[in-house]
This record gives C-alpha cells, sequence and structure tokens, in this order.
C-alpha cells in the first residue's frame, strides 16, 4: 500500500504574498454591468451621470412643485413629522443607542468589503441555480470564454486596491473568515438592538404607526428635492421618510441579509428542499447583493443628509445624548470616525501577514454553527433529470502527473483505488470491482463556495457502501480523500472528511456524471460527492482514500489543502 501522506505538501503558508494561490497573477475584471436583453451590457458607471440629470430634474421639479398653491397646502398639512403619542416624554437617544451605532458601524465594513471580495471569486450574478454562463444579470468581468476547461478560479478577477477585504485575487477563504464572523458579531449587536428598542420606548422612532407616514414622506420628499430643508427635531423624532428609511434597513434589509445568507448554505439548502426550490442559492446570492445596494445607498444618503442638515446638532443628538448646537457630539464622532478609518486600513496587512490567525479565529467564531449543520442526513429526491443543468462550471487545478495520463491513455483498465488506513480489509479497487458494488444515483445540486452552482446526475457507489466493506476501527473520525492532482501550490490534493458524514445517503464516489463515463474535467475516473459541504471538499480524479483518527499529522494539518494553502475552515456546510 503506498502512502499518500508523502506526496502532500507540508509547507505552512504563513502569509498572504506575491505567491498567493500558486502565484495566481492579478486579472482586472470589469466595471459592473447589467444584461439588457439578451447579450447588451449595460455599463453601472453610466447611472453617475444619469443619477446627475435626474436629480437635477428632481430639483427643478420640486421646485415648480413647491410654487403651487396646492402642493403649499398639501405640505402644511402634512409637513412631514409624523410624531407618535409620547415622543416629547421619550426625547433624546438613549446612551446604548450611540454605542450600538458605533458597533453598527464598525462591523459594516469589513463585512462589505469581504462580501466584495467575495463576490469578485465569481464575478457574476444569476437568478437560476445553473449558473449558465451568459445567462448572468450582472457581471464584473468580460464574457465566459468557450474554452471546455476554463475553470471557476480563472474567472476570479482582482478588485481594485482597499475595496476587498483581503485584496488578493481568489483570497475567498479568508474574506469568508472576516465575513462570517463579523456577521455573528452584527447579528448579535442586532438582536441586543432589537430587544432594547422593544422593551424600552425607543421602537416607536423606527415603526411607523400611522398611515399619515405616507403623505408625510412624500412631503418630505417633495422639501428635500427642492433644497428646502424640511422641520427636522431628530432628538423627539424623525421626519417621516427618514423613520422609513430606517425601518426598511433595521426590519427589512438586515434580516434579509441573514436569510439569504443562509439560503447559499448547501447543507440548509439540501435540508429544506421546498424552500430551495424556488428560493435558490443564486436567487439568495442576488438579492444579497440587492442588500448589500442598500446599504451602499441608505448609508450614502444618511452620512449626506446628516453632515448637510444641522451637522452639529444632529451630532449632538446621536454621540452625546444631547439636544443643543456645541462641539461635544462632533469630538465624539470624530473619535469613532479615526477608529474606523484605523480599522479599514489595517485588516487588509493584518490578515495578509496574519492569515493563520484569521482562520483561527474566524474559525473559532462560525465552526460551531457550521458544525451543527451538517448534520442533516438528506434524502434524494430534490430534483429531476429535468433541472439537470446544461452547463456545468469546471473548477481547480488539473492533474498533470505521468502516472494520470498513463492511467488516462489506457482508459484507466489499470486504475486501482486504495483504501487503507485503520480499516480492517484494506482494498484496491478497480474501476471494475467499484462497477460491481451496489450501484447509486442521485440529482443533486453543487455549490461551490466561490459562488457558482448546479444540478447534476452522479452515479456510483454510495460512501456507506465502501465502509462496510472495509470496516473501519471505532476510532476513524476522518476519511481522507487524495487526488491525482496537487492543489495550485504543489503538493497533492486532498480533502479529510467527518467520518459520520460517510454514512449519509447523499455521500457517493462517482464514476458517472450525468448518466456518462465522468469526464476528465470533472474528476476521472472517481470522485466524491458529499451534498452537506462546498465543493472543494469533493476531491476529484481520486486515488486513494484513507481513514484516520486525526488528521493533525496530514499535510499541514489543517484538514484539506484548501485550508493548509488557503486558509479556508475543514467544515463548511455554509
Ligand atoms: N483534486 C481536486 N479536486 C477538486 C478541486 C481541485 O482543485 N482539485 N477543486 C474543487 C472545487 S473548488 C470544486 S467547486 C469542485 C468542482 O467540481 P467540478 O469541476 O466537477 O465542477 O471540485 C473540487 N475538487
Ligand atoms: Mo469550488
Amino acid at each position: 500500500m503506498k502512502n499518500f501522506r508523502d506526496e502532500l505538501s507540508q509547507r505552512e503558508r504563513d502569509v498572504v504574498g506575491d505567491e498567493w494561490a500558486g502565484g495566481l497573477p492579478v486579472q482586472e475584471g470589469r466595471t459592473p454591468r447589467i444584461r439588457v436583453g439578451k447579450n447588451r451590457w449595460f455599463d453601472v458607471l453610466l447611472i453617475l451621470p444619469i443619477g446627475f440629470v435626474l436629480l437635477i430634474t428632481a430639483i427643478a421639479v420640486a421646485k415648480g412643485l413647491r410654487g403651487m398653491p396646492s402642493v403649499q397646502h398639501f405640505i402644511s398639512e402634512y409637513p412631514g413629522l409624523s410624531l407618535p403619542d409620547g415622543a416629547k416624554e421619550h426625547a433624546g437617544l438613549p446612551r446604548w443607542v450611540a454605542w450600538q451605532h458605533f458597533f453598527n458601524m464598525l462591523l459594516m465594513i469589513p463585512i462589505m468589503r469581504a462580501g466584495l471580495s467575495i463576490l469578485a471569486d465569481h464575478p457574476r450574478l444569476y437568478w437560476h441555480r445553473s449558473s449558465v454562463p451568459g445567462s448572468e444579470w450582472f457581471r464584473m468581468h468580460r464574457a465566459v470564454p468557450p474554452e471546455t476547461l476554463y475553470t471557476a478560479k480563472d474567472d476570479s478577477v482582482t478588485l481594485p486596491p482597499g475595496v476587498g477585504l483581503p485584496s488578493r485575487r481568489h483570497s475567498i477563504g479568508l474574506a469568508r473568515w472576516w465575513h462570517l464572523s463579523m456577521d455573528s458579531l452584527w447579528l448579535l449587536n442586532g438582536i441586543v438592538f432589537y430587544v432594547l428598542i422593544f422593551v424600552t420606548w425607543q421602537w416607536h422612532r423606527l415603526v411607523p404607526t400611522s398611515w399619515d407616514i405616507f403623505p408625510n414622506a412624500l412631503s418630505v420628499a417633495i422639501q428635500y428635492a427642492s433644497l428646502n430643508w424640511p422641520i427636522d427635531h431628530p432628538w423627539v423624532g424623525y421626519n417621516a421618510l427618514q423613520l422609513l428609511a430606517y425601518f426598511v434597513t433595521v426590519f427589512i434589509a438586515a434580516p434579509l441579509a441573514f436569510i439569504t445568507g443562509l439560503g447559499m448554505s448547501p447543507a440548509l439548502s439540501t435540508k429544506f428542499k421546498w424552500i430551495s426550490r424556488f428560493f435558490s442559492i443564486q436567487l439568495a446570492r442576488s438579492i444579497h447583493f440587492f442588500v448589500l445596494l442598500w446599504f451602499v445607498f441608505f448609508i450614502i444618503v444618511h452620512v449626506t443628509l446628516v453632515v448637510a442638515t444641522d451637522a452639529l446638532h444632529n451630532f449632538n443628538v446621536m454621540y452625546a445624548g444631547n439636544n443643543g448646537h456645541g462641539w461635544g457630539g462632533f469630538i465624539i464622532f470624530a473619535i469613532s470616525l479615526a477608529i474606523l478609518v484605523f480599522v479599514w486600513v489595517s485588516v487588509t496587512p493584518l490578515t495578509n501577514r496574519h492569515p493563520r490567525i484569521v482562520q483561527r479565529v474566524g474559525f473559532a467564531m462560525v465552526g460551531p454553527f457550521q458544525k451543527l449543520f451538517e448534520h442533516v442526513d438528506s434524502k434524494p429526491g430534490e430534483y429531476t433529470e429535468a433541472d439537470i443543468s446544461t452547463h456545468f462550471w469546471k473548477n481547480g487545478t488539473y492533474p498533470k502527473s505521468k502516472e494520470y495520463s498513463e492511467l488516462y491513455d489506457n482508459n484507466f483498465e489499470d486504475y486501482k483505488l486504495q483504501i487503507s488506513g485503520l480499516v480492517e480489509n484494506p482494498q484496491e479497487l478497480s474501476l471494475a470491482d467499484l462497477r460491481a458494488l451496489p450501484y447509486h444515483d442521485q440529482i443533486t445540486q453543487h455549490y461551490c463556495i466561490q459562488g457558482w452552482s448546479g444540478v447534476a446526475k452522479w452515479g456510483g457507489v454510495q460512501m456507506s457502501t465502501i465502509v462496510d466493506l472495509v470496516k473501519p476501527s471505532p476510532k476513524v473520525k476522518w476519511v481522507v480523500f487524495y487526488s491525482f492532482a496537487d492543489g495550485s501550490d504543489g503538493g497533492l490534493y486532498y480533502d479529510a472528511q467527518p467520518i459520520e458524514q460517510m454514512q449519509y445517503h447523499l455521500t457517493m464516489l462517482a464514476y458517472n456524471m450525468n448518466d456518462e463515463t465522468l469526464p476528465y474535467g470533472h474528476g476521472a475516473p472517481l470522485r466524491l460527492r458529499n451534498e452537506v459541504q462546498h465543493g472543494f471538499k469533493m476531491v476529484k480524479w481520486i486515488k486513494g482514500i484513507e481513514f484516520v483518527e486525526n488528521f493533525s499529522d496530514i499535510g499541514s494539518g489543517w484538514g484539506s489543502y484548501n485550508s493548509d494553502h488557503e486558509f479556508f475552515g475543514y467544515r463548511q456546510s455554509i
């Protein structure tokens, strides 16, 4: 029996530098574009001049409207403020609002930047789960080239410096730690906020309680657009438009961010099949992006208006807890801004210099949730033949070894799958041996961590059949899959999977794809399917399987090639 561990790279990568991901060169994408019709692309940057023209027009129209007696009458009837009972007695913002507002700002920065890095790893958005090239409604890249072996990694783009977190191309492993760990703090902050506003009187400031909110909001819109600011008493209550904007942000956008985030999880999607049938990962990902757009739009307008309307007073109300016009609130604001700027400029260098720390802390914060969602032994039946994607992206680093090409040239006649480790009956199985085992097939959806997805039919042998055959010792906790192919930095691609998932109905070794022999690009002759995990864990071009007690002395000890080299987690159910 061969010892595949010797073929792994033991090199610890400890920084993110030019060698990153096998020296992946910078690849500029394009300015964001939206598809109109079949194949015409609207450059989103055009929104700037168009928006400017619209703004000028809106100002002119609003100024014209305000000259009209009926509009003047409307504005005096609905001046813009719709104060709930008790507003005067409960005037002022408590200190906890100031703190939560600060934490919210602080967390939003790494969340949004890391989110953009994740988007840049598959710079296209679709409505349909099949992610067919050309069907995307949004992209920040050129059209997908027709080369058959073009991979999703080839397709990733570099963001302008300072935008992404981290800013390297294809640094999704680290970006996800930032995104998910800051998300959990942000959710915590949000839950505390929900609880506090509803146990105090504060929710009245954010939840409309009277229908006159709508005419008042219209009135405020006309007043803002005519550059004649509406009456403003932030100490007592927000104007109607402001209140609606806050309501949407707190009670619609924020929960939607959470729900659509979970909607991208392979484990949850295979569990909650009927939801995922219409609420597919790509719909979730697109809506998640709209939530980002809303937040960006909100932040720009919010900050502009805070500064453009009685700035010192506004700062006092928010930060200093007083209704005055002194400099106190501004000073606190300036300090908090300095902290934000410091965080902005230091997170990327910190991540590039200490990626292992980011991985460890991220895993400590998010790992328990990811583990929780792994315990879903899904049953088949989610998709039918009609759902099979017409295009299925390829990904990863192709096998280049002589060993592999000789087997390939001989149609895998001499292929032997070596199954070893802590088992009673080690095996060497040819493809004929594998085909003689009970056949299993399933139509399932693939979730690449980069963001694309697709449905395919996989045929082969369930891992539970293999487990029955080799009889692992009770000590076994992990099952390691070794590939013929190296990873992008050299050394075999491998991945460790929890033993309990090998008993799941949908965990299998596939030698067929869509009723044909598994093609080279998708992992010939044999690849893994484990439907509660992201795609990177499904090793292609498998040459060996080892049952082990732990993986700490395999490779650099982080549980998978991508965890060793690109700081992924070894559990990735979300
Ligand atoms: N040996 C090996 N297996 C691999 C990879 C790789 O780079 N090397 N990439 C993984 C990733 S990131 C994904 S998304 C899936 C893609 O499978 P597909 O090419 O069949 O779509 O394979 C996984 N298996
Ligand atoms: Mo992937």
